[in-house]
């Protein structure tokens, strides 16, 4: 190299690195971003080249976004050229457009800026990025090449439980459009028209008429509306079903949709044959998607959606790789139907579909776990994955939209820049984004708020990372006998405490103060009961002591009063916070103490932490990590949504941590004729097994075992072949002792 070359790559290297402190941070990271060093005021006038030309979503948004005051291009020194790739306007820089579908050339100058891109949704990212750059009214000289990795990227609304509301959508597609999100995926399991049976039917005009209101806003910002249908439970091969297909596709585009999606998805029995489903599915893309030029490629979810349902004997996604039209996207969730987005997962399923897979991504989704919140930083997606190996990456959030921005926006950075991706500075992004004024309080709660607990997915997160070493330091000394100091943990309850408190009257964000709510007054009481636990700990009189012990009962029965009152859903019913690390410190901390201080003064205090004692044992794979629930006198499996594949000689056993006189057994399958292939066992713990009967109503089966102490009660496929079922109910209620 010249030495006068190596000076001056020195002197850019150096001013971009002085410039990248004054830079407003840019979210998603641009690919290329070279600043001059220079800054500018805002012009307070400014001629516009290329408005009538340029898409309109854009022009709105730079009018909106930035406060410049129109003038002739006569009374102007300051100009803006906004157009795309081939508009008049820009031609001068047409060569600085990047290639790339929604990739855009950006730069400012004291005399002009550009908004070039290379297509109408590149040309509205550039002026998305140019209000980022704005700080303290003035824009820095900067040029900037940008274009994403992943073509399609954004939310799928695809979980069980209560949809998301109109403001809750029009809030995210705002959201999209500052995130350069280009994707919704319409699918809320719990919207009647969007499944069986009633998918067939039309929305009722109130619904309809809102639905395309939305499709409109999402437009506005530059997102795909895409509409989807869940029709396999039900679905007929036959012709009247195709037509009603093809009907009510018609019917949404008339209400504006413009993109289309079939998920064959949770579901058994006909509708999971690919060879009929790759037929119907080339019906509609040959006589619906591609008869209309407006209409993108259409999407579809397999039913064997991840690597572990794949059955590789029946060749399920090889037929569908073969069958399908090359055009139609097919989603995928990964190894397991919750997982990691894996360069190896992507390498086993593309070669057998024939074509990239487009993500199906099932975070922060919380419908399995629903008394917990996932609001940690969003990591497990590897970004040494080539771009072109994912078609599209979409997330499934929450039922709590507004909390559900916290992992989106990681995804909106991955997917636009994996290189760039930095899983903390996303999150920490996300939090300022949300509650710019607190969001320190924020990161305090969601630091605590990230891991779903166990669960039938296995699927577990990390969570109170800054402090569970220390916890566990605490915990182990405490234990042994020594006087650890608590200083930290100390600090840390305080913090939540404050951090609930404000959060609880913060005004900036109400849409997500009202979602998290419960939580909020749980962690409150977490805060409190972990400082007074401290104090038990760290107690001499037994005065005292007792004090707090009353104090940490009183609000551990608070605790136990928010579970019992708020998110009464039928499913994970409750609210629960700080499970992974937390609560077991203070559970750990208390019982401690207690057993230490009933020893020294023979005192007989009990402790209750909300631990379950039972246990379920399985070898039905899909069952062997459902937790139990103890809701009163009643110790149940939490229910599965999922089909279950039951061998023969396969059983599920309640195992309780005692014997106890049962009142009764509840079983629902989600099929009837249970008894024929299937026994119902109770056992005294002594190895010997009796059968109860059971009677049935319905799905329903219950059995009244006699009033012997039972301490296992098992069921036990005893036919012959597979069984297919759905874990609706298990339930053992103790009776009365
Ligand atoms: F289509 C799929 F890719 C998919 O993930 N489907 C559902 C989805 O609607 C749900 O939100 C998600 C998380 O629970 O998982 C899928 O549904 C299941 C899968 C299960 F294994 C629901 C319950 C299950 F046990």
């Amino acid at each position: 190299m010249k030495l006068k070359t190596l000076f001056f790559v020195l002197f850019a290297w150096g001013v971009t690195v002085a410039y990248a402190r004054e830079l407003p941070e840019l979210f998603p990271s641009p690919r290329r971003v070279h600043v001059t060093g220079e800054t500018y005021p805002l012009p307070p006038a400014c001629a516009l080249a290329g408005v009538s030309e340029a898409d309109s979503a854009a022009v709105r948004a730079l009018k909106e976004e930035l406060p410049f005051r129109v003038v002739s291009p006569k009374e102007a020194s300051y100009t803006i050229y906004i157009g795309k790739k081939g508009d008049k306007s820009i031609k001068k820089y047409a060569r600085l457009i990047p290639s790339q579908p929604e990739g855009y050339y950006l730069s400012v100058t004291g005399r002009e800026i550009v908004l070039a891109g290379a297509d109408a949704r590149g040309t509205y990212y550039a002026v998305k990025t140019l209000a980022q750059l704005v700080k303290n009214n003035r824009l820095p000289g900067i040029e900037i090449i940008d274009y994403p990795d992943i073509r399609f990227r954004g939310v799928v609304e695809g979980f069980y439980g209560k949809p998301w509301s109109f403001a809750d959508r029009v809030s995210q597609f705002r959201f999209y459009g500052d995130a350069k999100l280009n994707t919704y995926i319409y699918g809320p399991k719990d919207d009647p028209y969007h499944s069986s049976p009633n998918w067939r039917l039309p929305y009722p005009e109130k619904e309809a008429a809102r639905l395309s209101e939305l499709v409109r806003i999402a437009r506005a910002n530059h997102v795909d509306f895409v509409w989807a249908v869940h029709p396999g439970q039900d679905i007929r091969w036959n012709d009247a079903d195709r037509q009603k297909l093809v009907e009510k596709f018609e019917a949404m585009y008339r209400l504006g949709v413009r993109s289309f999606a079939v998920f064959f998805d949770d579901i058994s029995g006909e509708g999971t044959d690919p060879l009929r489903k790759a037929e119907l599915l080339n019906f509609l893309d040959d006589r619906f998607v591609k008869t209309k030029p407006d209409v993108t490629p259409l999407i579809m979810c397999p039913t064997e959606y991840n690597k572990s349902w794949s059955d590789p004997e029946k060749g399920y996604l090889v037929t569908l790789g073969e069958e399908l039209n090359p055009s139609v996207q097919v989603m995928w969730t990964g190894d397991r139907v919750i997982s990691d987005i894996t360069r190896d997962g992507l390498d086993w399923i593309n070669p057998r579909i024939r074509r990239p897979a487009y993500i199906w991504w099932n975070f922060p989704v919380s419908d399995y776990v629903r008394d917990h919140l996932l609001l940690g930083p969003v990591y497990g997606i590897e970004t040494d994955i080539a771009p072109s190996a994912m078609a599209g990456f979409v997330a499934n959030p929450m039922e709590h939209a507004e909390a559900s921005k916290i992992a989106v926006y990681g995804v909106a950075a991955y997917a636009w820049n994996m290189q760039a991706y930095d899983s903390l500075q996303a999150w920490n992004g996300a939090l300022r984004y949300l509650m710019p004024g607190d969001a320190d309080a924020l990161r305090t709660f969601a630091a605590h708020n990230s891991d779903p607990g166990p669960n039938g997915h296995g699927y577990r997160r990390d969570e109170s990372t800054e402090i569970r070493e220390e916890a566990v330091r605490f915990v182990e000394a405490y234990k042994k006998g020594e006087k650890p100091d608590g200083a930290r943990m100390l600090r840390e309850f305080k913090k939540i405490t404050e951090a609930a408190d404000r959060l609880l009257v913060n005004k900036e964000n109400p849409a997500l103060v009202k979602e998290i709510e419960p939580w909020l007054h749980q962690f409150r009481l977490l805060g409190e009961t972990g400082r007074e636990v401290l104090a038990m700990a760290a107690s001499g009189s037994r005065e005292e002591f007792l004090r707090k012990y009353n104090h940490v009962r009183a609000l551990k029965e608070l605790s136990f009063q928010v579970d019992r009152s708020y998110n009464q859903n039928p499913y994970q019913p409750g609210v629960k916070t700080a499970t992974l690390v937390l609560q077991p410190f203070v559970n750990e901390v208390l019982v401690t103490a207690v057993t230490r201080h009933n020893a020294k003064y023979g005192d007989t205090l009990r402790v209750e932490t909300d631990y379950c004692p039972h246990r379920l044992v399985s070898n039905v794979p899909q069952l062997q990590y459902l937790p139990l629930q103890l809701k009163n006198n009643r110790v149940l499996i939490s229910p599965l949504l999922e089909v279950v594949k039951w061998q023969p000689g396969q059983w599920v056993e309640i195992r309780l941590d005692r014997a106890y006189p049962l009142s009764a057994i509840d079983l629902n399958f989600g099929v009837a004729g249970v008894s024929e292939w299937g026994k119902l066992e109770v056992s005294a713990g002594d190895g010997a097994w009796r059968s109860v009967p059971l009677s049935a109503k319905g799905t329903l089966y219950k059995a009244v075992p006699e009033k012997t102490a039972v301490r296992s009660v098992r069921f036990t496929h005893t036919g012959s072949g597979e069984k297919q079922v759905y874990l609706r109910q298990f339930v053992v209620t103790l009776a009365e002792e």
